[in-house]
């Protein structure tokens, strides 16, 4: 065992960046490049991540210190002997790695990169077609970071923007950064939008306005047209137009404009990876109090934030929003008027005979909301089919007398998933979700399944279903499931789904109509397999026959690509071979 310093790696010449946010704690078991720390600067914010596996013995800054390259963060114990001079290189060197390919050479951002390690580009591309013409603003050299998101847009057409104002920000899964504009002038043309990727070189607005803004002569053409565009008093002078070329910062501030220094009011403070944190348990960052420095918000802010609202004592927007729309409203006091009906019937019910009345659990309120939003806002058709299980139950059987002594039993649930793994791949729009009038394709495959638990209807997920084989999420599903009766499922094992299965094949019943989970677009309903005679073309066949039963919204899925899903699924249960064509 060892124990080595952890530095801060070459930020550049930025001295003093502010820790913003603390990743570990002693005690904490670290991985190699799991990141330790955020540091921020007036521009972009970022991990640092280790270089060395091992447990963290002690903290060496706070909250709110400043640090700059050296600065030892922590004292890390680690397995073996280090030698001194892998220490001292090491996580420098690694910290390098991660941070200069995430920042912005030749722009204020630049300044927390290495200058040594990306020399290349050196100033935002800004590619001026003529002195008077409109003037593209594109994506600088961001290191070797390929198709980062863009999570914010701070200017719109028609905004005057200075030299190295912010115009939008990009996020990788390590860093955010905002991308500054290579010119002052004024936005014509906007050319990305929330949620595209970006990457070097690519167009973000055109402009029209002053590519150096001091050298623009005072007659300069450009500049009268930003006086015009942005000065609502009436006749511009070429006095006026001057001052604008020559002074951009002074006359642009009658301008109201994104002050890149300070968070926008409802943007919320955060790194990169809590972000992603929230995204993934749908969490609106924008509601989240924040108590890290400034208002930041943590992972333990998001945490508690998730544990509020399944716990009841706390109600998001869209919950709030969702139960004041009128159907809600409907849901919660059983009120048909909020849908424009006749009310509810208030009955007197004890009139009849003895009655007691129960409080619905938690579990049943929050879904009961959740079910009636998605059968009234979702157009849904049910497909039903039968698909022959004869040879797959007799398989299943076998392997699970052949497995006895594993303790993991083998079901057609786990089965099921797989088959439908196999056809979400070949049906892609089974696996998305609609966002607006535009359809999320979801590049894997995360299955829910219903689990009945006392306390109402719960849906846990086996993450990446694609990736794992029958044992594995037959083990899987017995966990969740037994954790589900028990209370015991966190949100990120509810979270994340992109197609459900429903199974009462386990209690019985012919077909039903499930309800679909909401931003899925389907959902497969699945119930107890009865032997069935089938014609196989000469006598009636004794076969063991599975119910399915599809819902989809058919603002995605049309009815032809539902047939072929369900027929596609019966083949793939019928013939697992089928998968490897
Ligand atoms: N046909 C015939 N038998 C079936 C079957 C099917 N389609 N699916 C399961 N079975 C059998 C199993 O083989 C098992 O039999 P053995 O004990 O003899 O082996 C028995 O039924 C019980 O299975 P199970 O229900 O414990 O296991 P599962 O993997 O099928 O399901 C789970 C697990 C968690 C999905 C289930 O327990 C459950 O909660 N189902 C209810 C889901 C629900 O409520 N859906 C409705 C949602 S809409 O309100």
């Amino acid at each position: 065992m060892a124990i080595i310093e952890i530095k801060v790696p070459d930020i550049g010449d930025f001295a003093d960046v502010a820790v913003i946010e603390l990743l570990v704690k002693v005690g904490d078991s670290v991985k190699t490049e799991q990141s330790l720390l955020t540091v921020e600067s007036d521009k972009a914010s970022m991990e640092i991540p280790s270089s060395h596996a091992g447990v963290v013995k002690e903290l060496k800054v706070a909250l709110g210190d400043k640090v700059k390259e050296g600065s030892v963060v922590l004292m890390l114990e680690v397995a073996g002997e280090v030698s001194t001079s892998n220490l001292a290189a090491t996580p420098v060197q690694q910290a390098q790695t991660a941070i200069s390919s995430i920042a912005i050479a030749g722009t204020p951002q630049a300044s927390m990169v290495n200058q040594a390690l990306a020399p290349a580009a050196l100033a935002p591309i800004a590619i001026v077609s003529a002195a008077t013409g409109p003037i593209e603003v594109r994506v600088p050299d961001i290191g070797d970071f390929k198709d980062v998101t863009v999570i914010e847009v701070m200017v719109k057409p028609g905004d005057a923007v200075k030299l190295e104002q912010s115009l939008i920000t990009v996020e990788s899964d390590k860093a955010s950064m905002e991308i500054p504009s290579s010119t002052a002038g004024v936005i014509k043309e906007l050319k990305v939008k929330l949620g595209d990727k970006v990457n070097i070189g690519d167009l973000l607005a055109v402009l029209e306005g002053t590519a150096a803004a001091p050298a623009t002569p005072a007659s300069d053409p450009v500049a009268v047209a930003v006086t015009a565009a942005n000065l609502p008093a009436a006749p511009v002078t070429q006095a006026q137009a001057a001052t604008i070329a020559v002074a951009p910062q002074t006359t642009f501030s009658s301008v109201p404009a994104h002050n890149p220094t300070t968070t926008p009011i409802g943007l919320p403070h955060a790194s990169p990876s809590v972000r992603k944190f929230a995204r993934e348990l749908g969490v609106p960052l924008a509601e989240v109090k924040g108590s890290g420095l400034k208002g930041r918000i943590t992972d333990a802010d998001i945490q508690s934030f998730t544990r509020s609202v399944m716990s009841g004592a706390l109600q998001t927007t869209a919950i709030v929003a969702q139960q004041a729309a009128k159907p809600a409203v409907a849901a919660a006091n059983n009120d048909g008027a909020g849908l424009g009906l006749i009310p509810w019937p208030k009955v007197d019910f004890a009139k009849f005979g003895p009655i007691e009345r129960k409080e619905m659990s938690r579990i049943k309120k929050i879904s009961g909301a959740n079910l009636l939003r998605n059968a009234i806002m979702i157009p849904a058709v049910t497909n039903h089919d039968d698909a022959d299980i004869t040879d797959l139950e007799a398989f299943r059987v076998s392997t699970n007398k052949e497995n006895e002594k594993s303790g993991v039993k083998v079901t057609m649930l786990a089965f099921l998933i797989k088959a439908c793994v196999a056809a979400l791949k070949k049906f892609p729009d089974f696996n998305s979700s609609l966002d607006g009038d535009a359809v999320i394709y979801k590049q894997y495959y995360h299955i829910g399944f219903a689990a009945d638990t006392p306390n109402g209807l719960m849906v846990p997920v086996i993450k990446d279903a694609d990736k794992k084989g029958i044992f594995q999420i037959s083990q899987e599903m017995g966990e969740l499931a037994k954790k589900a009766r028990d209370g015991k499922l966190s949100p990120t094992e509810m979270s994340g789904a992109t197609f459900t299965i429903s199974s009462l094949g386990g209690i019985g019943g012919r077909y039903f109509t499930p309800i679909i989970n909401a931003p899925e677009v389907s959902i497969l309903g699945v119930c107890r397999s009865t032997i069935e005679p089938v014609w196989d073309g000469k006598a009636f066949q004794p076969r063991l026959m599975l119910p399915l039963s599809l819902t989809w919204d058919h603002r995605v899925i049309d009815g032809a690509a539902a047939a072929r899903f369900n027929v596609y699924l019966g083949q793939i249960l019928g013939d697992f071979r089928r998968v490897l064509l």
